[in-house]
């Protein structure tokens, strides 16, 4: 099934001048980006995206993380796209991430994780709500969708 996922390279991705690099892994992986941008997180939109996390010893320090600088928020396209970025970030902790994945290659720290992708199909829908307008979803067609999966 195609899916629309949700993904934010957080703040230590652009301080770290790793954004390219990780669009890169998405890109080549076959995965479609339909809609993009670059926002400073308020702590209303942290606390919007993290909601779930709104009591846990660290939540505190995770809204202080990812309203730290900007980040790029992004709609990602494919097939079983959530799945699929899910299992390219690694774990959480990037400790235990294998060597490979997003985190296991570019992190160490689990409040330095570089990205953030949705989980469900929920989750994305919220997700991709939270941050962009319909309008700003761009629908088209890639000349090597063919050679990436049968429709
Ligand atoms: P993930 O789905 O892998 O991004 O992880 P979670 O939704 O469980 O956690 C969201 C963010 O909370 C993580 F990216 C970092 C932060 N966090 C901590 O700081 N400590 C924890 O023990 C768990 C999560």
């Amino acid at each position: 099934m195609i899916e629309r996922t949700f993904v934010m390279l957080k703040p230590d991705t652009v301080q770290r001048n790793l954004v390219g690099e990780i669009l890169s892994r998405f890109e080549r992986r076959g995965l479609k980006i339909v809609a993009m941008k670059l926002i400073w997180l308020d702590r209303n939109k942290a606390q919007e995206l993290y909601s779930l996390h709104q009591g846990k010893d660290f939540y505190e320090p995770l809204i202080n993380y990812v309203t730290s600088g900007p980040s790029v928020v992004c709609v990602i396209e494919g097939y079983e796209a959530i799945k699929a970025v899910r299992n390219m970030l690694g774990s959480t902790n990037p400790i235990d991430s294998n060597a490979g994945s997003i985190r296991g290659d570019y992190g160490l720290f689990t409040r330095r994780n570089v990205v953030h992708a949705s989980d469900s199909l929920e989750t994305a829908k919220r997700e991709i709500e939270l941050f962009f307008d319909e309008s700003e979803i761009v629908e088209y067609t890639k000349a090597d969708e063919k050679w990436v999966y049968e429709s």
